[in-house]
């Protein structure tokens, strides 16, 4: 009998020494993302495509999907009494666990439907999440409580709804992945400890904003383009999704290199990532897998945040790849 994703948080729990009140918290996550890959699926079918008309605090269109998704996120986590608080890339403040349920001691982060923008062309999305501790005796936390470096995550994990449907985690033991069986509606191992290989000849940036980079960015991307003959041992292939949590598992899955990095179309933003919600947790599952994961200068899971929906640039996926754009970063 394959292991369901739930007898492994359970099995997880017990070298752990965690409370019941983590597993239960992974428990309404799994559940949220069941419940987003079947709104997901369904599409048209059911009326969930296209836009909502509204704007989120990022300024971007929200889907129908964004706030369907967002909705049954908080309403899957809210009640159980494991989190004090959680933060949506969809909501401007922090959601405080209201009064009617009681209050646990974790905190949660999410990115309800990444790569939203692709959805309505039926292009794979996703969802990410991340579990914080709530800093001890704060029983009404506030958004400072959230802004803690990424290295303090107590777990990062996504879901993605492709061809199938999959739910990667870590908690610190490795990254492990499971894929949702419909026919019995649970998540099963298929993806024991996943490793990212150090070296890879895959690359994955947005092209277009290639006038905006910095020069060691620049540098790299020419270096890959021109292949054996611009300097590198080999040749190199190109992906671009618009859909992070795709990206990541493919660079999961055979090795590769993302890269969002810092661009001069917008100076007030330091990069397109969200770094509470996509960068940290993201990182953690990178770093865990073996890999690596800067903004080109710092490594990401140092970043102490300043605010709740801070930007930074992200460039993680195969580790001599990623130190590689580092070291350009230290000699320019
Ligand atoms: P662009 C999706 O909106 C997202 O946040 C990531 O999932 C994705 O990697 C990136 O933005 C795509 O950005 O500028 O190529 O549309």
């Amino acid at each position: 009998m394959s292991k369901s994703l739930i007898q492994f948080i359970i099995e997880e729990q017990r070298h752990m020494g965690a409370s019941g009140d983590f597993t239960g918290l992974l428990s309404d996550i799994i559940s949220a993302c069941k419940q987003i890959a079947h709104a997901v699926n369904k599409g048209d079918l059911i009326g969930v495509l296209g836009s909502a008309g509204s704007e989120n605090v990022q300024g971007e269109t929200q889907k129908k999907l964004d706030v369907i998704t967002n909705d049954i996120f908080m309403q899957s986590t809210e009640w159980g009494g494991h989190l004090a608080a959680m933060a949506s890339e969809e909501m401007d403040e922090i959601y405080p666990i209201p009064a009617k349920y009681p209050r646990g001691k974790y905190l949660l982060t999410f990115d309800p439907l990444d790569g939203s923008s692709n959805i309505d062309v039926n292009i794979s999305v996703g969802t990410i999440f991340s579990i914080l501790r709530c800093p001890d005796g704060v029983s009404n936390p506030t958004e400072k409580d959230f802004l803690q470096p990424g290295a303090k995550q107590v777990c990062a994990g996504y879901a993605l709804y492709g061809p199938s449907t999959m739910l990667v985690l870590t908690t610190g033991h490795g990254v492990d992945g499971f894929t949702l069986d419909r026919d019995i509606g649970e998540f099963i191992l298929t993806h024991p400890q996943m490793k990212i290989p150090a070296d890879t000849s895959e690359f994955a940036i947005n092209m277009s904003n290639r006038r905006y980079w910095e020069a060691p960015v620049q540098r790299y991307v020419e270096e890959c383009t021109k292949g054996k003959e611009g300097g590198r041992e080999k040749n190199f292939n190109m992906r671009w999704v618009a859909s992070m949590v795709a990206e990541v598992h493919r660079i999961l899955t055979r090795g590769g290199i993302f890269m969002y990095p810092f661009d001069t179309k917008d100076p007030a933003k330091a990069g397109k990532l969200r770094l509470l919600y996509e960068a940290n947790p993201m990182s953690l599952i990178v770093e865990q897998a073996g890999g690596a994961s800067s903004t080109g200068r710092q490594r990401i899971l140092d970043i102490q945040p300043d605010e709740l929906h801070q930007r930074v640039p992200v460039i993680l996926g195969s580790k001599n790849e990623v130190d590689r754009v580092v070291g350009y970063h230290q000699g320019a």
